[in-house]
């Protein structure tokens, strides 16, 4: 058989074939690829919240299962974060509503020793579609990095990202130099990550643990509610 043969055309896929589909080609991280099925499925009416969580997400779920058991190594993670990266790039102005009313400001970034960005990059993507003005510090961050940003910004918000066992320790580091430079009632302080769970939030004293990035746009606008009712 020909290879013109075994070509598979993405549009004539019904829709749980193209979502499977998606999953195969992230994990071989066929970056066009995606980015032609991300546009059939909003095509077909899908809602990008939807093709965001449903077909990328749980594909990425599968390169990291695959990454933990070793079947899969750095450089095909990278390519599929690649792919990803460009479905996420398609999808990020559908996200964000323009006249939605602002929210707060938030600066978020991934913590030092720790270069994952995904996650991060998706909860910055939805705060700013809930209208949340988002100052994006990246990968890698010192503490004087978020202190510095959420006082220049005016932050109301600072939010961290960890994915390893052995950064999300340094989330700690910087809501104890919060404390230590009288400063912790300035922000509130969200936190996300893989590794991470809400006993963990409580234990270093951040406000709240986001498991997803649609939890942290929910409880970011319940926090920020509260504080403007409470100031009255
Ligand atoms: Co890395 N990696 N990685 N990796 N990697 C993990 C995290 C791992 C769990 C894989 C595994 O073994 N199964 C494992 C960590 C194990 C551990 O610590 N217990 C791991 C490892 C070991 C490593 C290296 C050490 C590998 C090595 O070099 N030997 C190395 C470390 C590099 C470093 O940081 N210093 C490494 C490198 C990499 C790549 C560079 C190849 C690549 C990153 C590319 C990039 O980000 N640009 C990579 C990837 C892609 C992964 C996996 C496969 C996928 C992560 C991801 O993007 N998920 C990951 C496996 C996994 O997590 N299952 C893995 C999709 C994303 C949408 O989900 O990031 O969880 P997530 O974000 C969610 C929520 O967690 C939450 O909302 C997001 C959206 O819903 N959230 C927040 C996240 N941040 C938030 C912040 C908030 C709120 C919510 O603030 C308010």
């Amino acid at each position: 058989m020909s290879n013109e043969d075994d070509e598979i055309i993405l549009s004539e896929l019904n829709d749980d074939d193209l979502v499977l589909q998606m999953m195969d080609d992230l994990y071989d991280g066929l970056k066009e690829e995606i980015a032609e099925a991300v546009g059939i499925l909003l095509e077909r009416g899908w809602q990008p919240y939807d093709v965001l969580t449903k077909a990328l997400v749980a594909g990425m779920t599968v390169v990291g299962n695959d990454f933990r058991d070793g079947i899969l190594f750095v450089p095909e993670v990278l390519m599929a974060a690649g792919a990803m990266k460009g479905g996420m790039a398609i999808l990020k102005p559908l996200l964000i509503e323009t006249d939605a009313p602002k929210m707060g400001k938030m600066v978020i970034g991934t913590v030092k020793g720790d270069i994952h960005d995904i996650g991060k990059n998706l909860v910055a993507m939805m705060m700013e579609g809930a209208g949340f003005e988002v100052v994006d510090l990246g990968i890698n961050n010192a503490v004087d990095s978020y202190l510095e940003a959420a006082e220049r910004e005016g932050a109301d918000i600072i939010g961290m990202s960890a994915l390893l066992t052995t950064t999300m320790p340094y989330m700690k580091v910087v809501i104890d130099t919060l404390k230590e430079q009288g400063k912790r009632d300035d922000y509130l302080v969200l936190i996300g990550g893989a590794p991470l769970n809400e006993e963990f939030g409580k234990a270093i004293g951040a406000d709240a643990y986001c498991r997803d990035a649609a939890v942290a746009v929910q409880t970011a606008k319940d926090m920020i509610a509260r504080k403007h009712n409470l100031r009255g």
